[in-house]
């Protein structure tokens, strides 16, 4: 069995980052380590929030699994919340980083052209040096122009989004994928480019007029997840892709759906269907 560990904050209420990472990941057959970099109320969408730091755990944990001869077969980073936790996380990674260890960064900090409340370019910038560690990124058009310094773009074509990958890649980050791309109105999903082979992939599905949060948590811990069983990159997202609509679907048919998170449990039978072939 395959044995991951991610490293971002636990939302106790909301359906993102941790409380999503874990069980999709674990439900993949993946043993999923956790690393909490925060714990928060709520996530950072609520009107009101309590922020528990957990930076001062950082070192003394990994320290802990470098004694103890743990190691992983990725790293997968989503949520981080100051510069000190970029810099620590960097150490990590450079640490705990083999041949075999895969390293997944999701640059969470904005969407829909807005950065998230306590984020800066400042972090941006940080963020995007983290990135530098990673195998695959996974940033959403609004976390790649700030990680380009370029406006945020509502209304694009292909050759903008794989002007966009290819500028990702050149700052030194060997495969970027990036979420929630859609060309039509009714479609949506992740266009990848890989520097390595200077090869281009993209895949779509429907798009459903809701916008809920911690989809782009629910994707990336599918793509991790199927990743580690054994699919190729392309595939995975693939995987990814059509679970997260999947996730979408539930939310809506739910009658009494909350605004946040999604429906990701009951579309788990869904994921661990897809993994079995
Ligand atoms: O889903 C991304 C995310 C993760 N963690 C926290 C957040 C957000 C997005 O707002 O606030 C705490």
């Amino acid at each position: 069995m395959k044995r991951i560990i991610t490293i971002q904050d636990i939302s106790c209420v909301g359906k993102c980052s941790l409380t999503v990472a874990l069980p999709i990941i674990s439900a993949a057959g993946v043993e999923t380590a956790v690393l909490p970099t925060a714990v928060l109320s709520t996530h950072t969408a609520f009107p009101k929030f309590t922020f528990h730091d957990l930076t001062d755990e950082i070192q003394p944990i990994a320290d802990t699994f470098e004694e103890l001869g743990i190691d992983f077969d990725a790293i997968y980073t989503g949520y981080l919340g100051s510069f000190e936790q970029l810099e620590l996380v960097d150490t990590f990674i450079k640490k705990f980083k083999t041949e075999k260890t895969s390293v997944f960064i999701d640059p969470v900090m904005a969407d829909n052209g807005q950065l998230y409340k306590g984020f800066s370019q400042q972090f941006a910038d940080k963020m995007t040096e983290l990135c530098k560690n990673a195998d695959l990124i996974l940033p959403n058009l609004t976390e790649a122009s700030y990680m380009l310094h370029i406006p945020y773009r509502e209304e694009y074509d292909e050759e903008y989004i794989k002007d966009v990958l290819v500028k990702l890649t050149d700052l030194g980050i060997k495969k970027a994928a990036l979420t929630g791309i859609g060309f039509e109105s009714d479609k949506i999903g992740v266009y990848l480019y890989d520097s390595d082979t200077k090869e281009f992939f993209s895949y779509f599905n429907e798009k459903l007029p809701v916008l809920f949060h911690g989809t782009g948590d629910v994707f990336a811990s599918a793509a991790l997840g199927a990743y580690m069983r054994g699919l190729s990159i392309a595939e995975s997202l693939i995987v990814a892709v059509d679970y997260t609509l999947e996730t979408i679907k539930c939310t809506v048919a739910d009658k009494d759906h909350r605004t946040y998170g999604v429906n990701f449990e009951e579309a788990l039978p869904m994921l661990i269907e897809r993994l079995k072939k």
